[in-house]
């Protein structure tokens, strides 16, 4: 709760990703969920901070700086920017940016790591171990697949190296208990791959309970692009302590650049694909457990976007380019088809087949086609504006009662993280609405001059669902929704506390007709 407006506060988080390669459609994937959740709680009241960023430091971005002949900054920098550029272009309305070598954070860093040293949980000791260049992962043998990264598939190296380390058993049974008793692990059927993988509890022979859960390795010395350990300064902080404090040090935890750890910790959601679940279900909630700070509400796990059934990923090369798409279909419906096709939890494979298909089938058929026969009929009929007079009919009643109900089941799945099934209901909808049309025959109504009333009432009904419908919509497509309220004629009703009332719009609203929403597009041309 925020202190000084008395409004709930509301604090969801992307990765930051990695500035080694522009992004693509998957890191695209996580910020616009985060965007369109964090829009839908701004509408809902809530004082949002929506966190985004880069993670700037380690081996790999020092090597490819070196590669180009610039420092590891200056290669930084100019990826930085492309994300940037991508997340304005794909009208993200994130409130803080945090990269991992401002300096506020990294003053953080070094004292978070300091104080989980002086508190006693991080130690110095001997690395030896599998490690993927590519990824930065350090393996032991058991998690490797054939004897390669579990994560990319490729050749590790053997390595050894004097190390600090983090010391995870402490936190094992709590953090076992936070994944399987409680609703942090979204979804919640991830746990046992978790549990048993890394947490890897048995019970010994005097019945007590011990875990597998190895110490994690938090610095390196053969690479300097890191944060130096301010006490023994040959290390630099390894990937994931100063990856994973981004989360609080932007809301100025141990800095004096922000002032809102207050306020917004603990984080409502953390939202991360699969590939980064392990580090933010065991290796986050051990940190803050350390450090003796409050622990996330929720870490919503997607799947991947895959491309011919592999990671879409920087270094297979298998990637698609936001901003192609984005200038081909438009960036709302770019938006919608990568929500639309992601379940929680489950990957989500690419095809521009499925998504013009998409594209036609739900928005320029469904939605698109919606607005423009409803404008396009008040035009022919009434000149524009409705007659006031009205005469109810059949239909009309399960027409507003499916709309009415919309609101309570999307704002139930946006607060489970299940946005695909939030789209999906509106939709529901939508093909409501379209079926009304079909049944009501309003070009028949129009031949009929004494069944005006009852003509203006169907019209009526079905711009006041397309308000309903697109008021909910707007945080998910927020460029083109305000485009639907200027030819509906409803601009200054399409409020959230609307959204679960009908006949909110004026019984005279005037329509003003306009440029298709969303073009229908030629399959074979493409
Ligand atoms: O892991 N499908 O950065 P990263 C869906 N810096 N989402 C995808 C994806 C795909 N094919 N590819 C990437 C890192 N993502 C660390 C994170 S956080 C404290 C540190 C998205 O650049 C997804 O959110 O590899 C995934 O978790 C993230 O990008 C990984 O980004």
């Amino acid at each position: 709760m925020c202190k000084a407006c008395d409004k709930k506060t509301f604090y969801i988080t992307t990765p930051i990703y990695y500035p080694s390669g522009n992004p693509h459609i998957g890191h695209t994937y996580t910020t616009v969920a985060c965007d369109s959740i964090a829009r839908y709680k701004r509408m809902q009241g809530y004082d949002v901070m929506f966190l985004t960023g880069t993670d700037e430091h380690g081996q790999k971005i020092e090597e490819k700086a070196k590669e180009r002949g610039i420092t590891p900054k200056q290669y930084v920098d100019e990826i930085v920017a492309v994300f940037k550029k991508l997340w304005e272009y794909m009208n993200i309305s994130y409130d803080r940016y945090i990269r991992t070598t401002d300096d506020y954070h990294v003053e953080s860093v070094q004292k978070i790591f300091k104080e989980l040293y002086d508190r006693g949980y991080i130690y110095k000791g001997e690395y030896a171990g599998k490690y993927c260049t590519p990824c930065e992962s350090f393996w032991t043998e058991s998690q490797l697949v054939d004897g390669k990264c579990p994560d990319c598939g490729r050749e590790v190296i053997e390595a050894k190296e004097e190390a600090y380390f983090f010391k995870m058993t402490p936190f094992a049974e709590r953090i076992e208990k936070l994944l399987t008793e409680t609703d942090y692990l979204r979804p919640r059927t991830r746990a046992t791959e978790l549990v048993n993988n890394f947490l890897q509890p048995s019970v010994d022979e005097n019945g007590n309970k011990t875990y597998g859960l190895e110490d994690l390795c938090v610095s390196r010395t053969s690479f300097s692009w890191g944060i130096p350990v301010t006490f023994d300064t040959k290390h630099v902080v390894y990937v994931w302590i100063d990856a994973l404090s981004n989360y609080i040090t932007a809301l100025g935890y141990e800095n004096g650049a922000y002032d809102d750890y207050k306020k917004y910790w603990p984080a409502d959601v953390h939202m991360v694909a699969k590939d980064i679940m392990r580090f933010h279900a065991i290796i986050w909630p051990a940190m803050l457990m350390a450090l003796e700070q409050p622990l996330p509400q929720h870490l919503a796990v997607h799947g991947w976007i895959t491309f011919n059934g592999q990671k879409m990923s920087k270094s297979l090369g298998n990637v698609v380019d936001p901003f192609i798409l984005g200038e081909r279909y438009g960036v709302d419906a770019i938006r919608y088809h990568i929500m639309r096709e992601m379940a929680l939890g489950a990957d989500s494979s690419f095809s521009n087949e499925i998504m013009i298909n998409r594209i036609n089938t739900d928005l320029a058929n469904g939605l698109g086609n919606l607005v423009s026969r409803t404008v396009a009929m008040i035009d022919k009929y009434f000149g524009g504006t409705l007659p006031t007079d009205r005469e109810e009919g059949d239909f009309d009643a399960d027409l507003i009662a499916t709309a009415t109900a919309l609101k309570a089941k999307v704002d139930d799945h946006v607060e489970n993280t299940r946005l695909n099934l939030a789209l999906e209901e509106i939709f529901k909808v939508i093909s409501r609405a379209n079926k009304y049309i079909d049944e009501t025959t309003p070009w028949i109504l129009g031949k009929d001059e004494s069944k005006k009333a009852r003509l203006a009432t169907v019209l009526y009904n079905l711009l006041d669902t397309i308000r309903i419908a697109a008021t909910l919509l707007s945080a998910f497509m927020p460029t083109t929704m305000p485009k639907v309220f200027e030819q509906i004629g409803a601009a200054e009703y399409a409020t959230y506390e609307n959204a679960d009332k009908f006949g909110v719009l004026p019984l005279d609203v005037t329509v003003k007709r306009g440029e298709a929403i969303f073009p229908r597009i030629d399959v074979d041309k493409e």
